[in-house]
């Protein structure tokens, strides 16, 4: 795959030291004009500030770009609809199309791989949408997460979902889901949900650790969910009532497939008077942030974690 790899993030891996992904949806379409540019910006700002180099990655021109110029961010800002939401499954033919577009958790957790990054940051990750007896609608992002040996730091999965089902379909995937500081599964604007995971760690080391030996045993990537920061985050009931009217919004205005999750993330703004997207801002940085603590305690214990063979073969003495 051609990849347009920053410098200095290409001098970074070389060097094996820490880098993040960033992905590009949420500037493209997940958040209005304004608090799109700033929240890229301060993501970056953030992971710097902890010690590694941010990656953002989008699609400019059919070139697949790893480290985006801070030009080509300011233009995906820009709110053009030309400007497309690639998952996975769009690459090829936003390549071949030459167009330009955010990335998704999916083709992020793709690209980011190929070019050897095992550290990404987003708001929140997709998952199964809520009414799945009435209609399918599963994000790929959990498909791209069980293949891609990626560690996606996120404050759970966006409350617009089912989140028992995205959890339940991760496990599926056989991807681990692993509490920051918590046993419960943060619901994006929301440090609660009411569902319990099955796995946590304190903090920055430990996750690390997890996520190291993971990539060991040669499997996929991995889900670090962070608990918003509590300056912002909202309460879980009340972020369920402004849903409820904006889901039943979607539905008269027959909103589906891709065009769903902004859709939903632009209602909430309004009917919150912007605190959600205050919140998602918030919380975009703070993801940035932790995902570079666990890049950088990843790479001053890179070759510490034991090889673990491979399947038949003996361990080494
Ligand atoms: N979280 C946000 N805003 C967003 C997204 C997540 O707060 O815009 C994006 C992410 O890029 C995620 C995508 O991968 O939405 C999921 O979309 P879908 O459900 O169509 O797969
Ligand atoms: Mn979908």
């Amino acid at each position: 795959m051609p990849l347009r790899v920053r410098e200095e993030v290409r001098e970074a891996l070389a060097e094996r030291r820490a880098v993040v992904a960033l992905e590009t949806s949420v500037v493209a379409q997940g958040l209005p004009p304004g608090p799109n540019l700033e929240a890229a910006r301060a993501c970056e700002a953030a992971a710097r500030s902890a010690g590694a180099v941010p990656a953002t990655v989008a699609v400019i021109d059919g070139e697949i770009v790893v480290g985006l110029e801070p030009a080509e961010l300011e233009r995906l800002a820009e709110k053009n609809p030309a400007h497309l939401k690639i998952g996975s499954r769009d690459l090829a033919v936003a390549v071949c199309e030459r167009k330009t577009g955010g990335t998704t958790v999916s083709a992020t957790c793709e690209i980011a791989a190929r070019a050897g990054i095992r550290f990404f940051a987003t708001g929140g990750i997709g998952g199964v949408h809520r009414g799945l007896a009435e209609r399918l609608d599963v994000s790929q992002d959990l498909w791209a997460l069980s293949r891609f040996p990626v560690a996606v730091v996120c404050a759970g999965a966006k409350s617009v979902l089912d989140l028992e089902a995205t959890l339940e379909l991760l496990e599926s995937l056989a991807v681990p889901v692993i509490g920051i500081g918590t046993g419960e599964l943060p619901s994006f604007y929301s440090a609660r949900s009411g569902l319990q995971l099955d796995h946590s760690v304190p903090g920055a080391v430990e996750a690390a650790r997890v996520c190291q030996t993971r990539f060991a045993l040669g499997q996929g990537g991995l889900v670090l969910a962070l608990p918003p920061p509590s300056e912002s985050a909202l309460g879980f009931r009340e972020v369920e009532a402004w849903l409820a009217t904006a889901l039943d919004e979607a539905r008269r205005a027959s909103v589906v497939g891709k065009a769903v999750t902004p859709f939903l993330l632009a209602r909430l703004g309004e009917k919150s008077g912007g605190r959600t997207l205050r919140a998602n801002v918030a919380l975009l940085e703070h993801n940035a942030r932790f995902a570079a603590e666990v890049a950088v305690a990843s790479a001053t214990m890179d070759g510490d974690v034991a090889e673990v063979p491979a399947r038949g073969e003996a361990p080494r003495p």
